[in-house]
């Protein structure tokens, strides 16, 4: 049973999630890319045409080595289209001393540049320079890094690397383009994959060897195209950066993503440094041809370990918002690997929302405290390893709206940020910084306090309100009720008064102790006496008893 709904075809989903592209994605979701999709005249003879019969495609078998971080108790933060000095500050200031294990940043290749710097040009790669992006300079980038690390923080870049731009201009870093030459690389025409549309998700051929939204799709299939891309990250690898996230991995054949992942495997290891973490970014709500198990092999060839988004997990976001009128927060007690067909934990990166589907229809900033409850259950549940968004406000009523780039001057520069003092309060405009609230840097440190211990004792209320153990070490329960919930819940707590973490926790150690936050009492026989108000949560963990 899939408890999270069904999309539209990634196409078109695609598009919404960067409207210029709508034309062009709408109507190679319509399958009405005619002109595009123009494979014939100028294909190679001998080539099959996409779609045209079976066709045997190389596989990687489904064997993986986890990466540990689900296990770790890890979480990391994706600070969408911040600039390096501010990520390097929060490195230091921030993620650091709360427990991020890792900083997500944007792509920082050179890339489009676009009328009204919309978000998505980031994604758009004219060349694998760092020089100038719009979250900064090379220096500023490489400073980032170092000062990251040193504060127990990781670098992830966001890699995009199976395709160049739409169209033609000038780069972030003053390279001029067209659509199929970007001379900094270089690549030419050659390089890339004979254009065709996607206009049918049931053709792996299509998905992963035609134009994505009209992206120049690069033919990984060439040794050459392969050595590039593998170079621009072993060059950030030099830099210290230690991970990489896919982007559109589904949209590259896998075992022409794992040799890339090979060579910057063997790389890394040739060089004495660690191998890096990798996540690929494959959509898989199920129904298609590509799926996210085609990429559990990545990287096990070569000695690495490749974790995979599952978007089927936006599930429980909906569960949160009661999504269509009819979901309650109880039917998560049903949660498992096998009730919801979602990938292994320990192969899964999750999220509630991500830059894409906040500007979809799923959970948000906006939400306020059902968003700070969703991340109750995404970061107090073990399953997968989480990302938390930081964004900035926008409006997603529009297209403008959901187009609309950072926070900027009249210049189009990028401004530095300021956060704003609550979810509630950020006007559009103003960056969010999700990733400060209290609740959420509570859960971070929660989740890592109870890493090892499973989930047991489930617990629901039949309507609005779920709980579970965490061993015997951690206790989680939510509710989204419009009243206030009393319960006896069972936990697998010793008898005792626990200070909850959300509220503010316990202050001082030994008898000077004092409770900042809700005492919640756990009687003899293990039941924790709940009085919680409307929509709140109580964390409580076994160093919290006082
Ligand atoms: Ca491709």
């Amino acid at each position: 049973m899939l408890s999270a709904p069904r999309r539209p075809a990634a196409a078109l989903r695609r598009a919404l999630a960067a409207p210029a592209l709508v034309a062009l994605g709408a109507l190679a979701a319509l399958g009405a890319l005619g002109a595009l999709g123009a494979c014939g005249a100028e294909r190679p003879v001998g080539v099959t045409p996409p779609g045209a019969g079976p066709v045997v495609r190389p596989t990687l078998p489904p064997s993986y080595r986890p990466s540990g971080r689900a296990a770790a108790g890890d979480v990391f933060v994706h600070l969408f289209e911040w600039r390096w000095t501010d990520v390097a500050r929060e490195c230091e200031l921030v993620l650091g001393p709360a427990g991020y294990r890792a900083v997500q940043v944007a792509p920082p290749q050179e890339h489009a540049t676009v009328a009204g710097n919309p978000w998505w040009v980031r994604y758009q790669p004219v060349s694998y320079s760092l020089a100038r992006s719009r979250s900064g300079t090379e220096a500023e980038f490489r400073d980032m890094v170092g000062r990251c690390r040193a504060a127990g923080v990781d670098v992830y870049v966001d890699a995009v690397v199976n395709h160049m731009t739409a169209g033609s201009g000038t780069g972030s870093a003053g390279t001029a383009y067209t659509k199929y030459s970007y001379p900094t690389v270089p690549y030419a025409q050659p390089d890339f994959h004979t254009p065709c549309g996607i206009d049918s998700y049931q053709v792996a051929r299509q998905v992963q060897d035609c134009e994505l939204v009209g992206l120049a799709d690069l033919n990984t299939g060439l040794a050459s195209v392969r050595q590039k891309i593998a170079a621009y990250l072993v060059g950030l690898g030099r830099l210290g950066v230690a991970g990489f996230r896919l982007d559109a991995a589904k949209h590259i054949q896998p075992v022409q993503l794992d040799s890339i992942v090979a060579l910057v495997n063997q790389a890394a290891r040739a060089e004495g440094r660690p191998l890096p973490y990798w996540f690929a970014e494959v959509i898989d709500y199920g129904g298609e041809a590509v799926t996210a198990r085609d990429y559990w092999g990545l990287g096990h060839a070569s000695g690495g370990a490749v974790d995979v988004t599952e978007f089927k997990y936006r599930g429980i976001g909906d569960k949160f918002i009661q999504k269509g009128g009819t979901q309650k927060l109880s039917e998560l007690r049903q949660f498992s690997e096998q009730s919801w067909q979602v990938q292994p934990g320990d192969k899964a990166v999750v999220f509630v929302e991500n830059h894409d589907t906040q500007r979809q229809d799923g959970v948000w900033y906006r939400d306020g405290q059902t968003y700070r409850l969703a991340h109750v259950w995404l970061l107090g549940h073990p399953y997968g390893y989480p990302s938390v968004m930081s964004s900035y406000a926008f409006d997603r009523s529009s297209g403008a709206g959901r187009d609309a780039g950072p926070p900027s001057d009249a210049s189009g520069a990028t401004t530095p940020v300021a956060c704003a003092a609550s979810l509630e309060s950020a006007a559009i405009g103003e960056w969010v910084c999700e990733h400060r609230d209290p609740t959420i840097r509570a859960m971070v440190r929660f989740r890592k306090l109870v890493a090892g211990t499973g989930v047991d004792r489930p617990w629901d209320n039949g309507g609005n309100a779920v709980a579970f153990s965490r061993g015997d070490r951690g206790f989680v329960a939510i509710s989204r009720e419009a009243t206030a919930l009393s319960a006896s819940v069972p936990t697998g707590l010793a008898a005792g008064t626990y200070c909850d973490l959300l509220t503010g926790g316990r202050q001082g150690t030994g008898a000077g102790a004092t409770c900042a936050g809700t005492r919640v009492v756990v009687d003899a026989g293990g039941a924790a006496r709940l009085a919680l108000p409307a929509n709140t949560a109580v964390v409580l963990h076994v160093d919290a008893r006082l």
